[in-house]
């Protein structure tokens, strides 16, 4: 057997595999009808939330064509004990990728051609839901309604992925009209399985329960629906404040019929009007913000989960795919450390917690040298051992 069939043979024998692409470098995106409020969520998610001193390392806004990139602060009261307990030069936390798309057709959906290959980059969506009436924001659909506004864009969705199976059997078929290809014709018949689940149970192709087999091919067709999804609702200031929007209950009832995917209830026009204010006016206005619960909400969707580096030199927090090996999560910190990995030494962020220092940690021989199968946690504390020589070898 050949080496790469054999390594692909141990992976999908390796426990249930999860979709989406293997990286540390996933992005949420924002979708939603035209003026539903992408806009204003993507300036409060990004520009608006970035602690002063880190802002130029994360508020690092891109733009290019139509679409709009930014690092989106992650908060985490881990990153902030390490940061405590170990007084760096330097910490730096981590931060969730958010893309926003300027809006190009005039469809409702606010999806047409362009619009669709811009969100095909993305990993996972923020779905934002247009909750809130308002006399001067004109609705292109002329009414509020949040499950037909919902249904709108899922339908569109699922339709494209249906087109795009539809064109890849037939090219499929075709081509085996001439050959015989068993790995060939197992795309196809898996293909249709696809097809038949979307067509007849109108679901995201994300809710169907799928073998090792079938996620992996999944993973190469990055259909939209496979996409996992936030919805964040968007009410006004008004129910934001007295905690209740009347279209709520219908909004849940409907995306827990479908998928149990999580519902976040926000205003971005208050989180924005109230960026300025003063800690005290924020504690007169009873005002808790709900961005870092967003962030970190899509953080947790795109199965992205958080490492340590720590020192007196620097705090640092990585992100890394769930289930990366300890090679994997090294060249999130550089690509040659992947190739140069020896080994992990690495404890883990509760014991440091509870024990209140790294000597400690070490005394109570919780600190271990892993290998490269070791499969990265949540919350640990890593350093990487290196061959350095190999790399100036292979420069060579
Ligand atoms: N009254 C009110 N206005 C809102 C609310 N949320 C957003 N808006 C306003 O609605 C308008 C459209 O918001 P955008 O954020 O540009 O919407 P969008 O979804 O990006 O729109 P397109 O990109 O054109 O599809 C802006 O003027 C916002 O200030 C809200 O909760 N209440
Ligand atoms: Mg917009």
């Amino acid at each position: 057997m050949s080496k790469r069939k054999k390594q692909k043979q141990n992976t999908e024998e390796e426990g249930p595999q999860i979709l989406g692409r293997f990286s540390g470098n996933l992005k949420m995106g924002l979708v939603g009808i035209s003026s539903c409020g992408k806009s204003l969520t993507y300036d409060v998610l990004s520009r608006k939330q970035v602690a002063k001193e880190e802002k130029q390392d994360l508020n690092m806004k891109k733009k290019k064509e139509n679409q709009f990139e930014a690092r989106c602060l992650l908060q985490d009261p881990r990153h902030d004990f390490l940061t405590n307990l170990y007084e760096p030069k330097k910490t730096t936390p981590t931060y969730l990728l958010v893309q926003d798309f300027d809006s190009f057709g005039e469809s409702s959906s606010g999806f047409d051609n362009s619009m669709l290959t811009a969100i095909q980059s993305v990993d996972g969506f923020f779905h934002v839901v247009r909750a809130f009436s308002s006399r001067t924001i004109h609705h292109p659909l002329g009414s509020v309604d949040p499950v037909r506004d919902m249904e709108i864009v899922e339908n569109e969705l699922i339709q494209r992925d249906i087109q795009g199976i539809i064109k890849k059997i037939a090219s499929l078929e075709k081509q085996l009209r001439n050959i015989k290809d068993l790995k060939k014709n197992e795309d196809l018949q898996m293909l249709k399985v696809f097809k038949k689940y979307l067509e007849e149970k109108n679901l995201p192709i994300r809710q169907g329960k799928w073998n090792n087999k079938e996620i992996f091919f999944l993973n190469t067709l990055a259909l939209f629906s496979s996409k996992p999804v936030v919805y964040l609702i968007n009410i006004s200031v008004k129910d934001f404040k007295r905690k209740g929007n009347k279209h709520l209950r219908q909004i849940m009832e409907w995306i827990k019929k479908r998928t149990n995917e999580p519902i976040i209830p926000f205003c971005p026009v208050y989180e924005d009007e109230l960026f300025y204010a003063t800690e005290e006016e924020k504690e007169k206005e009873g005002f808790k913000t709900v961005i870092p619960k967003i962030i970190s909400t899509g953080f947790t969707r795109l199965n992205l989960i958080t490492y340590f580096t720590v020192g007196k030199d620097e705090v640092k927090s990585w992100k890394c795919r769930k289930g990366s090996n300890a090679p994997q999560a090294a060249r999130v910190i550089h690509t040659s450390l992947e190739k140069t990995f020896i080994a992990a030494e690495v404890f883990h962020y509760n014991d440091i917690f509870e024990l209140g220092s790294e000597q400690k940690v070490r005394k109570a021989g919780k600190f271990r040298r892993e290998g490269k199968k070791y499969i990265v946690k949540d919350g640990d504390c890593i350093e990487f051992i290196n061959n350095k020589t190999s790399t100036t070898k292979k420069k060579k």
